[in-house]
């Protein structure tokens, strides 16, 4: 059973190690409170993360009559739920607010003692060749260069780290995402901070190229393997690589981007999509943990 090791000495010197943006501190008693968390999930929006909450709560721990799921510690900057042995926490849009979330809660899960955690990214995307409403699990990731590594830069120096998810939580989210018959591939995610340019979008309030150009460069990622483009999976995936967590992506697809760049699905395969992708997480938790799925 392993536990999740920070590799930072300094931390271990904090009298108490407070995780700001989370709302909770190493004074608190976090084996009691965190202690049994076996799986982390991530997402994009408050609204979507309470949703996938509530859906893992009825499906395996319902709540006491008269109870309501209520976001735990300090929802200043991102809302996190608990439910069993799971957190849904979400993390915005974006590498830099998820990374923040990512340090503070691989700190608060070590200093828990919760053991053999699995965290699952479960988010949107765009598609690069596949329709909207494909489920893409991300193999690994590349920036905006298609270059196979997270570049950041730490005390004036670039710092590349390889971003590759953990073959056994990918291949198990495939098997499930095909079982439920539904579409799915596993390939490349690209991961940028940017949802317009960074994307090559032709539909942001600068762009200095051409149609032609953008296709050119979305041929040569999907040649490389791409099959979606998103904003997180590539830190997080060097993040999980870097401590030894084992790390998932799994993503709808919004739309094939070799098509166009708009966002019109309509609300109800939005929410159909999105039902897709949980109801595969849900089959990979239950598996997992033993668990029958009351709502099934
Ligand atoms: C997918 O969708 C968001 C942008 O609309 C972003 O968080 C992402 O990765
Ligand atoms: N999220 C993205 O980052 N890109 C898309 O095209 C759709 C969703």
């Amino acid at each position: 059973m392993a536990t999740i090791t920070p590799k930072n000495p300094h931390v271990a010197e904090l009298e108490v190690d407070h995780y700001y943006h989370l709302g909770f501190s190493s004074a608190q008693n976090l084996p009691e409170l965190f202690g049994d968390v076996r799986f982390v999930l991530f997402g994009g929006s408050n609204d979507r993360m309470r949703v996938i909450a509530q859906s893992f709560a009825d499906s395996f721990w319902p709540l006491p009559l008269g109870q309501a799921l209520e976001p735990i510690g300090s929802t200043t900057r991102y809302h996190m739920y608990k439910v069993g042995p799971i957190l849904c926490f979400a993390h915005g849009m974006g590498m830099p607010t998820f990374s923040i979330m990512l340090h503070e809660t691989a700190k608060l899960l070590a200093a828990a003692g919760a053991k053999d955690v699995v965290m699952i990214r479960l988010g949107t995307s765009g598609g690069v060749g596949v329709p909207g409403g494909t489920i893409v699990v991300t193999k690994d990731s590349v920036n905006g260069l298609l270059e196979p590594y997270y570049e950041i830069p730490i005390l004036g120096k670039l710092v590349r780290r390889p971003s590759v998810l953990d073959e056994t939580v990918s291949s198990a989210l495939l098997a499930h995402a095909e079982r439920l018959g539904y579409s799915s591939v596993l390939g490349s995610t690209m991961s940028v901070d940017c949802f317009y340019e960074g994307q090559g979008r032709l539909d942001g309030a600068i762009c200095h190229y051409e149609n032609k150009d953008k296709l050119e460069f979305l041929a040569k990622a999907h040649e490389k393997g791409v099959r979606n483009i998103e904003m997180e999976s590539l830190m997080f995936g060097a993040f999980c690589q870097e401590l030894g967590i084992r790390g998932g992506v799994i993503c709808c697809t919004l739309l094939n981007r070799l098509d166009g760049d708009q966002v019109t699905m309509t609300p109800e395969q939005y929410r159909d999509w999105m039902a897709s992708v949980i109801a595969v997480v849900k089959g990979y938790v239950a598996e997992t943990l033993g668990l029958t799925d009351r709502k099934a």
